[in-house]
């Protein structure tokens, strides 16, 4: 865990933050539900809850009998009191056990509310972790990352972020940005006494940061396809197989298969995994001059996908194949092409992947091929993590500065650099800037 660190909003929150409650495990009924109660007034509500909760026997789990404002039983439940600053959120908590009922839950959190605590925002807990310096807002996007995670490589790219990883490489960059500061400062003192300082070093380490800068820009890429998926299209004449190759990856009917050219319309997607990997596969309208206004618009559509496309798969009818030349075939980076309905194939089809949907010949050859360019950035990028897009736009505008200082007087370049580390704090969370803190914690759940 990256050493954690203390921003502007503690203060605030330590002198005067309310108590709030949220169930954390999710809505509906299930075996068990966890209510969560965070800050100042949590020692006392624990007491109105039941006299068997020990705040002072913090970290340990027990069982108790909760009861209402009126003394009514309301659970058996299991509980685990932390004390500040040795919790989640940094402030004494309250974690309840109990069964997974609407009811239990909504009366637990309602004696709590009633008791003076308040419903807490989504993802209020991690923001208070993030204001008391236990975590900074790049692992509390992790924490989201991780709860929303589908997939191994998802799973894997959050824990790491989580964990710190990428969190480090920014304040390694932060740092850079105060050796730079300190460099230029440094030379207006000198100067301002008449010494003649060396530019050289200045350069050398405002290239550094933004070589620092431009090799996490480089990860946005892969994480937005760890995140989002890539878009695997699929083009073709029309009856090329399109639509059954999609139903064959996707192992279920989702597209309509029929002998008449021109079946399929419009763009239909849908979600797969391919070790561990997310992605979007795309069917298509078959591409040819269409007359038919409706035909001609997905035709269109389809060509839209294409420009869009991480990979394209294109579909060759085995027909085709017996009369294309074989230098037609690509198999580029972002274009594979490959021959449908193998088991029709009259002579020995070479050169080029030959699948047949009917058979299954050469669909799992497809799905290594697929799997590895799509994987292809991903396994580029230096360790598992990859900079999200908020991240992104800012370390874009630090770049910006560090570009400016070039061209402009030491006094202003002073100032430059510390527009680019603002930059970076907006990233870390450590500015007390509420726009930013609301946009990152409002696709949090509630209770985490
Ligand atoms: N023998 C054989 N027939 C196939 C294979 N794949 C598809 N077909 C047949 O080819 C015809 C067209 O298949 P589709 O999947 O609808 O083709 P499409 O490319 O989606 O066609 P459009 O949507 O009209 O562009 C259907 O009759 C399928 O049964 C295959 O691997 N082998
Ligand atoms: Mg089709």
């Amino acid at each position: 865990m990256v050493k954690a660190f203390s921003s502007g909003l503690s203060s605030v929150l330590s002198g005067g933050a309310d108590t709030i409650v949220a169930r954390a495990t999710a809505a509906g009924a299930s075996a068990l539900a966890v209510i969560r109660v965070s800050g100042p007034e949590t020692c006392r509500l624990a007491g109105l809850l039941s006299p068997d909760i020990n705040m002072a026997s913090p970290w340990r789990a027990g069982v108790v009998r909760l009861h209402d404002e009126s003394g009514v039983f309301l659970e058996e439940a299991i509980i685990i009191p932390y004390r500040a600053p040795r919790s989640y959120t940094g402030e004494d908590m309250l974690e309840l056990m109990v069964h997974g009922s609407r009811w239990i839950v909504d009366a637990v959190v309602g004696t709590i509310i009633s008791a003076g605590a308040r419903q807490a925002a989504p993802g209020e807990f991690t923001r208070r972790a993030v204001a008391n310096g236990k975590m900074d807002l790049v692992q509390a996007e992790a924490v989201n990352e991780v709860i929303q995670a589908e997939t191994e490589w998802q799973a894997r790219m959050a824990r790491e972020q989580l964990h710190g990883v990428l969190s480090q490489e920014f304040r390694a960059l932060k740092d850079a940005l105060v050796a730079l500061l300190a460099e230029v400062e440094g030379s207006l003192d000198f100067e301002e006494q008449g010494v003649v300082v060396d530019q050289g070093a200045h350069e050398a380490a405002r290239k550094g940061c933004v070589a620092r800068i431009d090799t996490l820009l480089v990860t946005v890429g892969a994480g937005v396809r760890v995140r989002e998926g890539a878009r695997v299209v699929i083009v073709g004449k029309p009856n090329a197989g399109k639509s059954t190759l999609f139903n064959t990856l996707l192992a279920r009917e989702r597209a309509i298969v029929a002998p008449t050219p021109g079946t399929t319309r419009d763009v239909l997607e849908a979600e797969l995994e391919i070790e561990g990997l997310p992605v979007i596969l795309v069917d298509t309208a078959g591409l040819r001059e269409a007359e038919d206004p409706t035909e001609a618009e997905g035709v269109r559509r389809a060509r839209r996908e294409e420009e869009r496309a991480d990979l394209i798969v294109a579909l060759w009818d085995v027909e085709d194949y017996n009369t294309l030349c074989f230098h037609e075939f690509k198999n580029t980076g972002r274009r594979l092409d490959i021959v449908s309905k193998a088991d029709l194939a009259e002579q020995q089809i070479e050169g080029v992947l030959a699948i047949s949907c009917l058979t299954g010949q050469g669909v799992d050859q497809l799905l290594e091929e697929i799997h590895l360019r799509v994987a292809a950035p991903v396994a580029a990028m230096e360790g598992s993590v990859a900079v999200n897009l908020r991240q992104a736009e800012a370390l874009l505008r630090a770049r910006k500065c560090l570009e400016t200082l070039i061209s402009v007087p030491q006094e202003v370049a002073a100032l430059e650099i510390r527009s680019a580390m603002l930059a970076l704090h907006e990233i870390l969370g450590s500015l007390d800037d509420n726009e930013v803190l609301d946009a990152v914690f409002s696709s949090f759940c509630v209770g985490k």
